[in-house]
């Protein structure tokens, strides 16, 4: 019932992190976390799909699991694909008995793996200050002829236990030489930078993390147990340093909605930067296992770097699959107003509004049968006093819960976003239990999960005082049908 149709999940078992994002042989490649046992975390391996165009995902046998001495404790953790001479070479963590390695597989096919038979980055290659007891999600990336890559792990100096990315080189994938520290940082309770990354949007350096356990600020920030974070700044691969354009220990969350981490990037020929998440958050229930999956992919996102902000959009393939639009022509809003054609639980609405005097904007969405403002599942509203965008799904049909304590709560995510003009812009892509909002043209976006029943696809505008709707099309997604 909560199976998303445009949303890459597991045929069954569980899904987590996105590896090995790439194209090979013409098509587009991602990995992914996965226990193919049971809908929950356990050994890992590696699922894995592809794709002619990001959106239609076909699914392949898994690729590579715990087999050897080197993944025989918790298995394949996160990595990173790259092509080199005809191969697709997967650069992965084991997890053995005694500790955290980085690994190499390849494949003629892109489909079956045979993999070194030693870590190719292990003990004797380890960063200062690190154990190798946290050691992991290598992401490489190819610059100036080389082979880069990135790895998340600790860092122990004299008064410090912290995390660290450390910067590796090499030209051929096999012997890594180590050049220097990108990051490094404390977060409570000993967390790790997991599953860091590097690209270069609109020809940006953009260094890219998951901080474990950061603490929230008075921004609204990092609010989930785990964040996923972007750093802009200069990147000097020669030397091994990052620059970061905010100083030292200050990151951008990528996605202020309750469900997103663990990103990565794919950076296509043309210099396009393609990124996708884990829209899941650890440490909460999942409603899900009960049908025998749980983990979903976002949908991929272009990014760009404008006026000093990351932008993410979702790719421009997803608009082939836009059908049944409904558009309306300029009206005002003033209270509540139901808009006819305007609902649905698996569509991309677009919508532009001139907040004129109004302090609050919003839709309600997931709305049961007949019940309109009696129950949404979810509202997105922005609160002009507080220039906050909120997504709210504490009315849910099916509520999250975070275990363990690990979180003040998780239904409510609020985002910072001033609107100098008053002029309102979102996209909204919903698909059965899933909602990714994106507001000011990509320079918000917000991702959480919404448990409703199939038959909630309603949705309302509401607002405290007109507000004029200058535009509104809603189309419906349809024909994606992952296999
Ligand atoms: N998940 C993987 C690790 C990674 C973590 C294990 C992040 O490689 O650090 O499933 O979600």
């Amino acid at each position: 019932m909560y199976r998303h149709e445009y949303h890459l999940t597991p045929p069954s078992g569980w899904m987590n992190d996105p590896n090995g994002f790439c194209r090979f042989g013409g098509r587009y490649h991602l990995f992914y976390q996965h226990n193919p046992r049971a809908p929950r975390w356990g050994r890992m391996h590696w699922g894995h799909a592809v794709s002619d165009d990001l959106i239609r995902w076909e699914r392949l046998p898994v690729a590579i699991g715990p087999d050897s001495f080197w993944d025989g404790a918790l298995g394949c953790f996160s990595g990173s694909a790259v092509e080199r001479g005809g191969e697709l070479c997967l650069l992965y963590t084991g997890v053995s008995v005694l500790g955290q390695y980085q690994m190499l597989a390849r494949s003629r096919d892109g489909v079956a793996f045979a993999k070194e038979r030693r870590p190719v980055i292990g003990r004797r290659s380890l960063p200062p200050g690190g154990t190798g007891r946290a050691f992991r999600d290598p992401k490489v990336f190819e610059r100036g002829g080389a082979y880069y890559c990135v790895v998340g792990g600790d860092w122990n100096a004299r008064r410090v236990r912290g995390t660290q990315v450390s910067l590796y080189r090499s030209d051929d994938l096999e012997r890594w030489r180590y050049v220097g520290p990108l990051l490094r940082g404390v977060l409570p309770g000993g967390g790790v930078f997991e599953c860091p990354d590097y690209a270069r949007p609109s020809g940006k350096d953009v260094l890219f993390a998951s901080p474990m356990r950061l603490p929230g600020n008075d921004d609204d920030e990092f609010e989930n147990l785990h964040s996923t974070v972007y750093i802009p700044g200069a990147l000097d691969a020669e030397r091994g340093g990052f620059e970061p354009d905010d100083g030292p220990g200050r990151y951008r969350e990528l996605d202020g909605g309750a469900d997103f981490y663990a990103s990565q990037t794919l950076t296509e020929p043309d210099g396009r930067v393609v990124l996708v998440a884990w829209m899941q958050m650890w440490k909460r229930t999942m409603p899900t296992a009960a049908e025998g999956w749980a983990g979903a992919m976002t949908v991929p996102r272009e990014l760009s770097y404008e006026g000093g902000r990351l932008v993410q959009r979702p790719v421009r393939e997803l608009e082939r699959y836009r059908t049944d639009t409904v558009e309306t022509g300029s009206f005002i809003v003033d209270g509540t107003a139901s808009v006819p054609g305007l609902r649905g639980n698996v569509c991309d609405i677009e919508l532009t509004a001139d907040l004129m005097g109004a302090s609050e904007f919003g839709l309600r969405l997931f709305l049961a049968p007949g019940e309109g403002a009696g129950r949404p599942c979810a509202t997105l509203r922005y609160d002009r006093r507080n220039a906050s965008l909120i997504l709210d799904r504490s009315r849910a049909a099916v509520r999250i819960a975070s275990l363990d304590g690990a979180e003040a709560g998780c239904d409510v995510r609020t985002t910072r976003l001033e609107l100098p003009g008053g002029l309102l812009r979102l996209r909204l892509l919903l698909d059965r239990s899933s909602l990714e909002a994106f507001a000011d043209g990509g320079a918000v976006a917000m991702t959480s999960l919404v448990y409703a029943p199939d038959d909630h696809t309603g949705v309302e505008l509401f607002s405290d005082a007109p507000v004029r709707v200058v535009e509104l099309r809603r189309h419906a997604i349809a024909g994606v049908r992952i296999g």
